[in-house]
């Protein structure tokens, strides 16, 4: 019997090196036998995403809310895949996922609770690697102000749902781990890598979904 591989999402401030950390992780996976996927929210290769990309890149715009649910949408479109290779053995490395999308959406003033429900369900991750760095930092490196929203003042708002955020998982049993994004690429790395090592080679309970005791009371 294969055993269930374990889901691990790199959460985290803009430009605090998600997507860096993710291709090390990924690369340092593969080097030592540990079969692994990489899926990045947004994806935006598919339509849904080529909608949010337009979007981010301020080419259309869209009411607040029509853009949260195609954020999720996206990661339903994706749910089932990512079921189908954990139940095969293969990690998922995950970068961003649905802390991103309450983080951002209820950071323009949308309600939290409005905010998580459509992503109610998903897939839990058995650990969120959370790469914290101060707005002043991230602004020194690359590419930052580009986007949509890569303005230092929402960059604190989503900074501070993000931490309501992980203590909420934490609280309710989950693996939500705060990273200091803030050092070398290296340091940052050996970190990840020690809490990827504990759940690649520990025991990976059965699969949980996010959240699902905030659903409504079925009373049909
Ligand atoms: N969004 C949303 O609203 N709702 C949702 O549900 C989801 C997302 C999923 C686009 O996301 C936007 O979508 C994002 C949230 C919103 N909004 N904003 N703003 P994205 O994931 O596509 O964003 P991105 O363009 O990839 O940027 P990023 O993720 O914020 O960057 P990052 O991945 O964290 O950082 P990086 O690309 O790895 O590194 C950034 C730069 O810093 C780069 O030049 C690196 O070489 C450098 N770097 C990395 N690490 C270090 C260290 N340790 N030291 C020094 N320099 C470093
Ligand atoms: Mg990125």
């Amino acid at each position: 019997m294969t055993r269930r591989a374990p889901f691990i999402v790199i959460e985290g401030l803009d430009r605090s090196g998600k997507s860096t950390q993710t291709a090390l992780l990924l690369q340092r996976m593969k080097a030592t036998n540990i079969p692994a996927q990489l899926v990045k929210f947004p994806d935006r290769t598919t339509a849904i995403g080529q909608m949010i990309n337009s979007y981010l890149q301020s080419d259309s715009d869209l009411d607040d809310r029509a853009i949260h649910l195609l954020f999720s949408a996206n990661r339903w479109e994706l749910a089932s895949t990512i079921e189908q290779l954990l139940n095969s053995g293969i990690s998922v490395v995950c970068d961003r996922y649905a802390f991103s999308g309450i983080a951002f959406s209820a950071s323009k003033g949308l309600s939290y609770e409005w905010c998580r429900s459509p992503d109610i369900s998903l897939p839990a991750p058995d650990l969120t690697l959370f790469l914290d760095i101060s707005p002043e930092a991230a602004k020194e490196r690359g590419g930052y102000g580009e986007e949509r929203y890569e303005k230092e003042e929402m960059q604190r708002k989503v900074g501070e749902i993000f931490r309501r955020i992980g203590r909420e998982i934490s609280a309710d049993g989950g693996k939500w781990v705060n990273i200091d994004a803030g050092r070398e690429r290296e340091a940052v790395a050996e970190e990840i890598w020690k809490w990827v090592e504990g759940v690649a080679n520990g025991a990976v309970g059965p699969s949980r979904r996010l959240w699902t005791d905030k659903l409504p009371v079925d009373d049909s």
